[in-house]
């Protein structure tokens, strides 16, 4: 870690999100300095890299490097669990893009490695945390004006998705955020769940089943619904309503609806950024490896019950003793 109050950031990764990430850290992450950048496209880490900014063909001489204190993994799915084991065995802070990793083994393998270090290194960009209209809603729960939650409704509406986007995709990437911020919010695990695959948009490749309508139920019976559609068209369209026994509570929206999740989530991430930084003097800031873990293992529950047609169990492995998750559950 630096000896300077400026730690250095590394960026794996600068296609959307990483470069995102990269805008970020330069224009609202004042305790950071952007160190270094990453990604496997020839030309795409040099084309943000800017002055005083190192770029690396490799991303493991990236998370090497002395001159890198911190590491964001916004690279593809499929790199992270390698990634973050490279960053957890340098010792160094990583955030990492969700998902964790590709599946929930994986996630717990890290979640093991991480324990064993007996100190917190892995954050999971579970940003919407962070996000102001979601913390206002956990505001209003935790006052106890809605009293005892009964429901949440959801919408995760995308304008499209890439041509690589499977239908388990949409429960293992889109998914994968609602699961952590109802866990958040709701502060209790989710239990079983059932998906079910209404007819498909004729806009959505053949083969993709989109939308996708997830029904989640936490411990206490809280139901939570979830339509999905990855190829709404129209924009890019997040809701959340909370109904509880007192009163209902909906998330804050846009007057106008975004492009995408940059857009709508910009407060999110730059908050999220600045309490990663912030953290590297204490036990780490917001969704750390188990969330990402426990995510992961919602999330195949959901494709279990996408191919069953039936509702499955969420089951998840014991806890190990370790460092914290940070403010989460
Ligand atoms: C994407 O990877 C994100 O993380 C966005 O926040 C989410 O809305 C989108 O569905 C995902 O594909």
């Amino acid at each position: 870690m630096t000896t300077s109050d400026r730690p250095r950031i590394g960026v794996v990764g600068t296609g959307n999100m990483g470069a995102g990430h990269v805008r970020t850290i330069r224009s609202s992450v004042p305790g950071a300095v952007l160190a270094a950048v990453s990604d496997l496209v020839p030309g795409r880490a040099a084309a943000v890299a800017g002055p005083d900014c190192l770029v690396f063909d490799r991303p493991e001489d990236l998370i090497t490097d002395e001159r890198v204190d911190a590491v964001i993994v916004a690279s593809s799915d499929d790199t992270h669990e390698t990634l973050v084991s490279a960053c957890l065995t340098a010792g160094k802070p990583v955030l990492c893009e969700k998902p964790l990793a590709v599946n929930a083994a994986a996630c717990r393998r890290l979640v093991t490695q991480e324990a064993a270090l007996g100190r917190r290194l892995i954050t999971v960009g579970f940003m919407r945390r962070f996000d102001p209209a979601y913390l206002a809603m956990a505001s209003r729960l935790a006052g106890g004006e809605l009293g005892r939650p009964l429901l949440v409704h959801c919408v995760h509406r995308n304008v499209s998705a890439p041509p690589f986007y499977r239908s388990e995709m949409v429960l293992t990437n889109s998914l994968t955020h609602e699961i952590d911020v109802v866990r958040w919010l709701l502060g209790e695990e989710i239990t079983s769940v059932s998906v079910h695959t209404p007819r498909s948009s004729s806009r959505a490749p053949v083969g993709l089943a989109d939308p996708q309508l997830v029904v989640l139920r936490t411990r206490s019976g809280v139901l939570v619904d979830v339509e999905l559609f990855v190829n709404a068209r129209y924009g890019y369209d997040v809701r959340c309503e909370l109904v509880g026994e007192l009163g209902t509570a909906e998330l804050a929206r846009p007057a106008v609806t975004p492009p995408d999740w940059l857009v709508r989530f910009a407060d999110a991430y730059r908050d999220e950024l600045i309490a990663w930084v912030s953290s590297f003097s204490g036990n780490g800031a917001g969704p750390g490896a188990w969330d990402g873990y426990v995510a992961g293992a919602v999330a195949e529950a959901c494709v279990r019950s996408m191919h069953s047609g039936a509702p499955e169990p969420v089951d998840l492995v014991r806890r190990p003793a370790g460092p914290g998750p940070g403010p989460g559950l």
